[in-house]
């Protein structure tokens, strides 16, 4: 049987990452079975060209996988896979925890064949061969014999084989810039982030995210071994055709158990496998010193934290008084003395939150080193405590937000704060924190030295200005451009002087003295 599985666009990143997802259930797949992938943040197919390429390519069976801002788009691919005779099952978190809503059974329209609920490494296989017999049941869930939730121990791990995959779709270098590397034989081909799990489960609980009941508590590791040689296969793949591998290591944690992380570390380091590296790590593991050091000395470039608040009172609510505001910056500052940076992200609609929350951030986080900061507003998903508590107390204004989906847009009302209100200070937080003037004061903050630090962070501005907002046509990204034009120009000046010195360094080659 041939396999499509999907990922629909999200509206908003493009062909940011490729979702691990895919690749992993495609290594798991029994032989016999064919499987190709299409992401829709990659490829946009129209539903015409969807069903054109299924019957094309004989597809038997469609997998599509959704977070719940994307599912009213899956539910809309889905509809039309079925309407062409082609069976769907659908997996992911937004599906465990709506499975009714996927197979029709809240009333609605039923989207789904079959839903996978939870972790699929384990029933994957069964659903190919029940779908390749023409018998595929409803529901897939993973259980052991007595019907206790079971989840994949991650020893082993499948091979992922990035070394033949062709990433072609989600390669950041522009293709007129790929035909003039090409043609002068130096420089770059691609540059790609390639998503990598070493373990998988979170304890803490927070009250707005999904992880810690899907996943679970109890955390799971894969072995150090299997993640190096993963690394060392990207390493050598990025050798070999002088491309750029950025790692993104997806665990939502990545360093919960510190003794583990550190152990990891050392042997990416021994086997020589490092690569450039970005993780999730709450800010309350990042006061370890020599786990600092080793993220250095392994690659970490770019961690991303979940501050989510400055205020304690914030965070006590969702349960997140791990986060300690107060030590923000010396977490911080303790990573840019490594020359590690951070991606902070922050939740505005919070239940302490009152009009100006979007100033008094801002302050705070300028006073930092440069980094980049998101926002968005509390987003109630299904499943969570959150949804549970303001749904409960009738606080829902959209409670089936994802079925109308819109960015950023809040589905609650905050206690001290109007929606309106709160979406302007969304506004407010994200303007400012891209603005020109910001920008300027990032590379400032390097007071002339670290030219390449000081290219990356504007590069990484203006790509998250890209992704993050939401008008994107040519006249507005010249506009941007001519705004940013001062930085600019210090960049090319800083560039170029550091190229030519670069020049002067290298030796004048002598004839050899006979
Ligand atoms: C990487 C990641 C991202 C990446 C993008 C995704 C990418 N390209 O990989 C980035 C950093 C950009 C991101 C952004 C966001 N993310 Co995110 N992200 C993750 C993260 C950390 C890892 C995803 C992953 O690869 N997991 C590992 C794989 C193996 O697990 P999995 O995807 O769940 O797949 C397994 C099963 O679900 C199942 N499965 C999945 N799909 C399918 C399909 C079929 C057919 C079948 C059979 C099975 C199946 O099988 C897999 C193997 O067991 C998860 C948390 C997590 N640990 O999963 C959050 C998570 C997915 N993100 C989440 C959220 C909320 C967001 C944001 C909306 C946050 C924000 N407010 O901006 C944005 C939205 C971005 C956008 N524009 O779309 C939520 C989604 C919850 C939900 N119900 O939708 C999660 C779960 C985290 C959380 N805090 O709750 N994210
Ligand atoms: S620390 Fe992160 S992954 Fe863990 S529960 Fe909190 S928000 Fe979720």
């Amino acid at each position: 049987m041939r396999i499509l599985l999907y990922n629909p666009d999200n509206g908003v990143t493009r062909n940011f990452m490729p979702h691990l997802w895919m690749f992993l259930l495609k290594a798991l797949t029994p032989p016999g079975h064919e499987v190709l992938l299409i992401d829709g943040n990659a490829k946009p197919l129209n539903d015409r060209e969807l069903v054109r390429y299924i019957k094309e390519e004989n597809i038997g069976l469609v997998g599509i996988g959704a977070m719940t801002r994307m599912v009213e788009k899956a539910y809309r691919v889905a509809d039309v896979v079925r309407a062409a005779g082609i069976p769907v099952v659908m997996g992911g978190p937004h599906v465990t925890e709506e499975p009714d809503e996927a197979l029709g059974k809240d009333g609605g329209q039923r989207h789904a064949d079959a839903v996978a609920l939870g972790e699929a490494d384990e029933t994957w296989p069964q659903i190919v061969e029940d779908a390749a017999r023409g018998q595929l049941k409803e529901i897939y869930e993973p259980v052991d014999e007595v019907g206790k939730e079971k989840k994949p121990s991650l020893q082993p791990y499948p091979v992922i084989p990035w070394d033949t995959i062709d990433l072609d779709q989600f390669n950041f270098v522009p293709k007129i810039v790929r035909r003039f590397t090409e043609r002068y034989g130096s420089g770059v081909s691609y540059f790609n982030t390639i998503p990598m799990e070493s373990g998988r489960g979170c304890p803490y609980g927070c009250e707005f995210c999904t992880v810690t009941g899907f996943f679970g508590d109890s955390i799971r590791f894969r072995s150090n071994e299997s993640v190096v040689q993963e690394l060392l296969l990207l390493k050598r793949r990025a050798e070999k055709d002088r491309g750029k591998i950025f790692i993104f290591f997806i665990d939502d944690n990545f360093a919960i158990n510190i003794k583990r992380t550190k152990s990891l570390l050392r042997d990416i380091i021994a086997a020589d496998a490092q690569l450039p590296w970005v993780a999730q790590i709450s800010a309350n593991l990042l006061r370890d010193e020599e786990l600092v050091d080793l993220m250095e000395e392994s690659g970490c470039k770019w961690v991303f934290i979940g501050m989510e608040s400055i205020d304690p009172a914030n965070l006590a609510d969702v349960n997140k008084s791990f986060n300690k505001p107060g030590e923000y910056a010396a977490v911080l500052n303790r990573l840019a003395q490594r020359k590690i940076y951070a991606i902070t992200s922050f939740i505005f609609g919070l239940d302490n939150d009152t009009p100006g929350v979007a100033d008094r951030t801002l302050e705070q986080i300028e006073s930092w080193p440069p980094g980049m900061p998101v926002f968005s507003p509390l987003v109630p998903l299904p499943g969570t405590p959150t949804y549970k508590k303001l749904g409960a107390e009738g606080r829902l204004t959209r409670p089936k937000h994802w079925l109308n989906f819109a960015h950023n847009k809040m589905a609650h009302t905050p206690l001290k704060i109007s929606i309106e209100q709160a979406q302007r200070e969304l506004d407010k937080a994200w303007m400012a924190s891209y603005s020109p003037e910001r920008n300027q004061q990032a590379i400032d903050w390097f007071g002339g030295r670290e030219i390449n630090d000081q290219i990356m962070h504007f590069v990484m501005r203006m790509f998250f200005r890209g992704i993050y907002f939401p008008q994107r046509n040519a006249r507005v990204w010249t506009r941007l451009v001519a705004q940013n034009r001062k930085p600019l120009l210090q960049l090319i000046k800083g560039g170029y002087g550091k190229y030519r010195e670069s020049r002067r360094d290298v030796p004048v080659a002598t004839p050899a003295i006979q």
